[in-house]
């Protein structure tokens, strides 16, 4: 059978007949203007120091067939601990491995002391899409925590997120991030660093697609792409590209990522 690889809500056609009220008929619409508020105040501000750091970009695609399997298998497991077991627990968790790895990836650069300073924790961000805006929250210690712990504390900060009532410790202290854009669509993206961090991730939409197997057979796979971005202040193509591709080892082998776990 085939396994549901997006939401009902994100696999929904966008037909004309979504929208339940045709606007209204008229040429003489007034300009409008709004004050700027919350969160959106704060994102001016990040994006616009951002703008400061030379971003490269490196993408891949990853083939999701394993870890599509092994999530549908623990999704049960963890119902069983009232955790809603998604993707991104797996992602945030593979890439912290990785960071271990490559702890330049995890670091901030401070150009007035010319140095670099490596974070001893993985706090991984999120990007969240809520009525309120994008917010960025993230998961602290990543490195400590088990999957299940991973999917927990996502649940409680989407729920606490949806609300628009996340702590500012919530949202500070981020020292990597991952944007899942997948979860509403889209393949490839052109993230932005949140600075002080030097790098991120954003992730597209799980699709089936014909890909070759070692022996040359076509078979169907479900593939995702990922899209980084990297401050080429400190950080090179080719170390991007080994991170991406130990990231993407262990979400291609999930099994492998079993020797690291605490
Ligand atoms: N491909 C396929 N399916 C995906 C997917 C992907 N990339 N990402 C999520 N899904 C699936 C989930 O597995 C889940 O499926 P089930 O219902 O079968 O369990 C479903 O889609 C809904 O997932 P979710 O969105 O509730 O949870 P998540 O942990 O995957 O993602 C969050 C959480 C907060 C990252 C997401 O809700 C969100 O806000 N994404 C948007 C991020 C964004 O706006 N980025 C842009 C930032 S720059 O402007």
């Amino acid at each position: 059978a085939d396994i549901p690889l997006v939401s009902a809500s994100a696999t929904t056609k966008i037909v004309p007949a979504a929208v339940k009220r045709l606007p209204p008929v008229t040429t003489n619409v007034p300009d409008r203007r709004e004050p700027l508020k919350g969160y959106t105040k704060g994102m001016i501000k990040t994006m616009t120091a951002a703008n400061s750091i030379p971003h490269f970009g490196y993408c891949d695609e990853v083939n999701m067939g394993e870890l599509v399997a092994l999530r549908n298998q623990l999704k049960k497991s963890s119902a069983d601990y009232g955790v809603k077991l998604t993707f991104m627990p797996f992602f945030i968790k593979a890439a912290s491995v990785a960071l271990t790895q490559f702890p330049i990836v995890n670091s901030s650069l401070d150009v007035a002391s010319e140095t670099i300073l490596y974070k001893g924790s993985h706090n991984i961000g999120l990007a969240m899409d809520t009525k309120i805006g994008l917010i960025v929250p993230n998961v602290k210690n990543v490195q400590q925590l088990s999957i299940l712990e991973i999917a927990a504390e996502l649940n409680r900060l989407q729920e606490v997120g949806l609300k628009g009532s996340l702590k500012t410790e919530d949202i500070t202290g981020g020292t990597f991030t991952l944007s899942n854009i997948g979860s509403i669509g889209g393949t490839y993206m052109k993230p932005v660093i949140m600075p002080p961090e030097v790098a991120i991730g954003a992730i597209g939409k799980i699709q089936v697609l014909p890909r070759f197997d070692s022996n040359g057979n076509v078979v169907r796979s479900q593939m995702l792409n990922v899209s980084w971005s990297a401050d080429h202040r400190i950080l090179d193509g080719a170390t991007m590209a080994r991170f991406s591709n130990l990231w993407k080892s262990y979400l291609e082998n999930p099994a492998s990522l079993l020797l690291y776990l605490k």
